[in-house]
């Protein structure tokens, strides 16, 4: 293997596997990748190989297994600190590592009901028209996004002004308000723009659309 090689679901569906990617692709040196189609017989055998824990995305670094993307992503801010994956002041990083955190541990109605497919044509949710939970999901994420770019955002376009992996954490949930037409608020859609419109997520988009693989998706 590569001194990099990251291990990935496939481009299409696997959320996890966008943010390492985008983390890792920012930090600007080459790495190899491995892409392994989800949701199928082999697919548990076949991550296995390379996490034991048995997930995408894992990083390989020389002899070195990184896997969970918050680790990858302090793993890659130690080596590449000149990336900026996480702010330089304090109490922006704070408010970084605290909306990477929930994004990691939370919004289980958007994930269940909104799956990321980057090659499903845009349009509402079939079935289901709406969910407490998925409602609550969505306006906390839209505070989220006001909040930081109101507070933190002023250098750039991004959550804390540059690109960093606070971004990584959404770019998934970015992808998915556009599959599923969500309505969002002036801030919030501007935001949304600018990560579409990131050149490594263009990459990641067209990368997904050359794939064969099909997960059907509501
Ligand atoms: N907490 C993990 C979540 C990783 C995860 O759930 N990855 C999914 C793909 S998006 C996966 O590996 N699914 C395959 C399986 O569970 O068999 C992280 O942050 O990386």
């Amino acid at each position: 293997m590569a001194d990099f090689t990251l291990v990935l679901g496939n481009k299409t569906y696997s959320s996890w596997s966008l943010r390492g990617w985008l983390i890792v692709r920012h930090c600007g040196m080459p790495f190899e990748e491995i892409v392994i189609p989800l949701d199928r017989p082999e697919t548990k055998a076949e991550i296995r190989r390379y996490n034991p824990a048995g997930k995408v995305p894992v990083l390989h670094a020389g002899d070195l297994r990184v896997w969970d993307t918050l680790a990858i992503a302090e793993y890659m801010n130690e080596r590449f600190p000149a990336a900026g994956l996480w702010p330089a002041d304090p109490a922006a990083r704070a408010a970084a590592r605290s909306v990477a955190a929930e994004m990691h541990a939370g919004f289980a109605a958007l994930r269940r009901l909104m799956p990321m497919d980057l090659r499903r044509p845009p349009g509402p949710m079939r079935g289901l028209a709406s969910d407490d939970g998925l409602d609550a999901d969505i306006n906390r994420i839209q505070e989220i996004w006001t909040d930081c770019r109101a507070r933190f955002g002023q250098g750039g376009n991004y959550l804390f002004g540059d690109f960093g992996a606070a971004d990584a954490m959404f770019a998934p949930v970015v992808s998915r308000f556009v599959t599923y037409e969500v309505a969002l608020n002036e801030a919030a859609a501007a935001y949304r723009d600018t990560v579409m419109t990131w050149p490594a997520m263009q990459d990641w988009i067209a990368a997904a659309k050359t794939e064969p693989w099909v997960i059907s998706n509501p």
